[in-house]
C-alpha cells in the first residue's frame, strides 16, 4: 500500500493545475525585450484605436485614467516556459476603450512605441480578457516591462501583451505581428501549447 502525505500531494496538485503545459512557476520577474525600451513621456502619451468606420478614437494619459481604472489579479505564462502566478494588477479594460468603436473586422494589431506588433482576434480583447495596465504588483509599470502602459492579455502568451502601447488598429484579416512572422504561433494559447508553427 502506498504511504503518500496528503498536504504536500494537494498543494503539488492545486499548483500544477494552474499551470499551463511544458510552464514553470517563477517567483522574479523577467524582462523580455526584442530592442531598447523607448522611453515614453505621459505627458505626450497618446492611445489610439483606429478602426475602418470614423475617426480615431484617441485618449490622453489623463483621459483614459477617468475611464476607470480596475484592479486586475492574474496569472502570466511567456512562452519561454515561466509563468508568474496572482500578479495584481492595475489598468483600463478593452471593453470601455471599445465601447463606441464600430468596426466590422475580427482581428487587431497592437502596435507600441518602438515598433513592437502583435496581433490578437478582437473578440479575446473583450468581455473582460484584457486592459491597458499602468501598475503591476503596487508599482507604476518599469520602463522594463512596458512603462507607462501596456496592453495586458493574461489568457494569452505574455509576447501578445505589448509593452509600451500606442494603439490598436482593426483588421479584416489575422495578419501576424512582429515575433509572429518570426514563426511564433498566430494565436497563442497557453493551455493548448500554441508556441511556434
Ligand atoms: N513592445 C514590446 N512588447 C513586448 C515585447 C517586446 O519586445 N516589445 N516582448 C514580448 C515578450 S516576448 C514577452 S515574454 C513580454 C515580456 O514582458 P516583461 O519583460 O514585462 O516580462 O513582453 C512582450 N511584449
Ligand atoms: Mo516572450
Amino acid at each position: 500500500m502506498a504511504v503518500f502525505t496528503r498536504g504536500f500531494t494537494g498543494r503539488r496538485r492545486e499548483q500544477d493545475s494552474r499551470l499551463p503545459p511544458g510552464q514553470t512557476k517563477v517567483d522574479d520577474w523577467p524582462v523580455l525585450s526584442a530592442g531598447p525600451s523607448p522611453r515614453v513621456d505621459t505627458e505626450t502619451w497618446e492611445f489610439t484605436i483606429r478602426s475602418e468606420s470614423g475617426p480615431p478614437h484617441r485618449w490622453t494619459w489623463d483621459e483614459i485614467h477617468e475611464l476607470g481604472v480596475e484592479d486586475i489579479t492574474t496569472d502570466i505564462h511567456c512562452v519561454t516556459h515561466w509563468s508568474k502566478l496572482d500578479m495584481a494588477w492595475r489598468g483600463v479594460s478593452l471593453d470601455l476603450l471599445f465601447e463606441d468603436v464600430e468596426t466590422s473586422y475580427d482581428y487587431v494589431m497592437a502596435h507600441s512605441y518602438g515598433g513592437y506588433t502583435t496581433n490578437i482576434p478582437l473578440d479575446e480583447l473583450l468581455d473582460g480578457q484584457s486592459w491597458i495596465a499602468f501598475e503591476a504588483d503596487g508599482e507604476p509599470l518599469g520602463i522594463e516591462h512596458g512603462g507607462p502602459a501596456r496592453l495586458l492579455v493574461p489568457k494569452l502568451y505574455f509576447w501578445k501583451s505589448a509593452k509600451w502601447i500606442r494603439g490598436l488598429e482593426l483588421m479584416p484579416d489575422d495578419d501576424p505581428g512582429f515575433w509572429e512572422q518570426a514563426g511564433y504561433h498566430l494565436h497563442g494559447d497557453p493551455w493548448k501549447e500554441e508556441r511556434y508553427w
